[in-house]
């Protein structure tokens, strides 16, 4: 109800808008015939027929008038901009638009799609790719023979591969770009604090399964060619971490597979869509994950099979709205109709946020910060803060833009400072991009106190064999 009102509203103004802007257009028409007949006296000559000529004519002995002009000042702007800069390697193009402007530049004229799309084979059913049903041993195989990539690096901990990524082409406004930038900055921070290796992808790797399914291909390519990862973290470009301190409890899932933030009755009793979220999650690399990414599949390829199954979806489901189907329910039904299969190795985690949606978090930043500390990972410090619903890359979000754009800025922010207070910064405030200084230089750096201990954190240390 909320989003159609919303909808509805955004449609009225621009109507209201494209009204407003007719009605200048108009005025401004009117005045410039009025104008024109004045100054080259048109109206002498009488017919409508001949105002239109001697106007066209004066109109296009002004344009060329202008584009001399320009021509004039360019040639000039150029030696200015040569004498200033002699790196300056001019193209030489002389043409009367700037080559050099990047503000003019439609991003479109080199973005080629070379190629029709590949149509799949409507008789085949759809496959992740070749049948495998001997993962297990011919990982162990590969670790043995290859002892210096374990996959534990430490006594409790996995090596784990984070891997998010976002659309090969450009957002549909470039501040959704930068957000996808904040993102990144974000998530190599924790990675590099927490020594988790990244994986950033920007390819459709099959295009049957776009969207919110292009991760199922993905994570089984990158498991399997990349035995040396125990676990894969996937993680949404719309997540940011907000703890920084907080280290996932590793050996809490010795004994599981699949990791999601969610809650056993919502999942398995009442088939609630959103009992679990699958926009931040942990996958061990093992057979039984090729066979769970194998059973996950099935609904995600585009057109028939995916409205049909959305269908399916929303009238299981507890609370899920009409749309085609998702990876989230598909996961919520394949568990809730499935559990003697597969509930016994996954592990759905609400002890801290593994995943944790921003509206209820947001708001509590400061609350947080006077009576908190980072490295909590719950609702105190919350460890992710997940932009569901804003889609700053897309068309349209559910949510006002504005609010989600905020609150991402304030969520970056939040995350950021912990990373700056180690350099003795801060943000001044969670809405600011400026910093300031927490303390001042000295000239015994190495004295300072690292308060949450993030520059060199015993996670991170490296045991020595000997
Ligand atoms: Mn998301």
């Amino acid at each position: 109800m909320l989003i159609e009102r919303c909808i509805g509203a955004y449609r009225l103004r621009r109507i209201q808008r494209t009204l407003r802007h007719g009605k200048v257009t108009v005025i401004c028409l009117i005045l410039t015939v009025v104008v024109l007949r004045g100054t080259i006296g048109a109206g002498k000559f009488g017919t409508p027929e001949q105002d239109f000529l001697n106007i066209r004519d004066h109109l296009v002995r002004k344009t060329a008038e202008h584009r001399r002009v320009l021509e004039e000042i360019q040639p000039q702007q150029q030696q200015q901009a040569k004498t200033i800069s002699d790196s300056a390697q001019s193209s030489g193009s002389s043409s009367t638009s700037n080559a050099n402007s990047y503000i003019e530049f439609d991003i479109n004229t080199i973005l080629k799609d070379e190629g029709p799309e590949e149509k799949p084979d409507p008789s085949k059913p759809y496959s992740l790719g070749t049948k495998i049903s001997d993962w297990d041993e011919q990982r162990s195989l590969w670790l043995k023979s290859n002892p210096q990539f374990p996959n534990f690096i430490g006594p409790e901990k996995p090596r784990v591969l984070l891997v998010t990524g976002s659309s090969p082409k450009p957002c549909e406004n470039p501040v959704g770009d930068h957000y996808l930038l904040k993102s990144i900055k974000n998530k190599i921070d924790y990675c590099r604090l927490h020594g988790v290796e990244m994986f950033y992808n920007m390819a459709l790797l099959d295009a049957e399964m776009a969207g919110f399914w292009a991760k199922l291909p993905l994570i089984r390519k990158l498991l399997l060619s990349h035995p040396e990862v125990e676990f894969l973290w996937w993680m949404d470009s719309d997540a940011l971490f907000t703890d920084m301190a907080f280290e996932v409890p590793w050996e809490r899932y010795k004994d599981s597979n699949f990791v999601m933030h969610g809650w056993n009755e919502m999942v398995y009793d009442e088939k609630n869509w959103i009992g679990l979220n699958t926009g931040s999650f942990l996958l061990r690399n093992c057979q039984w994950s090729l066979d769970i990414l194998d059973a996950w599949a099935p609904m995600g390829p585009k057109g028939k099979i995916r409205e049909e199954a959305g269908k399916i979806l929303t009238r299981e489901l507890k609370g899920r709205p009409v749309f085609e189907a998702d990876d989230q329910s598909a996961m919520v039904y394949l568990l809730a109709t499935q559990k003697d299969l597969w509930g016994s190795k996954v592990y759905l985690e609400n002890a801290y946020y593994l995943h944790g949606y921003w509206g209820i978090l947001v708001d509590r930043y400061e609350e947080m910060i006077e009576n908190y500390h980072p490295g909590l990972g719950d609702h105190r410090w919350p460890l992710v803060t997940h932009f569901v619903g804003c889609k700053p890359c897309g068309k349209f979000g559910d949510y006002p833009v504005e609010r989600c754009l905020k609150q991402m800025d304030r969520a970056f922010n939040f995350g950021d400072n912990q990373i700056l207070q180690m350099y003795g910064f801060t943000h001044k405030s969670l809405a600011s991009r400026r910093v300031k200084r927490v303390r001042n230089e000295t000239s015994n750096p190495l004295q300072v106190k690292d308060e949450l201990g993030l520059l060199h954190p015993a996670f991170k240390a490296v045991k020595l064999s000997s």
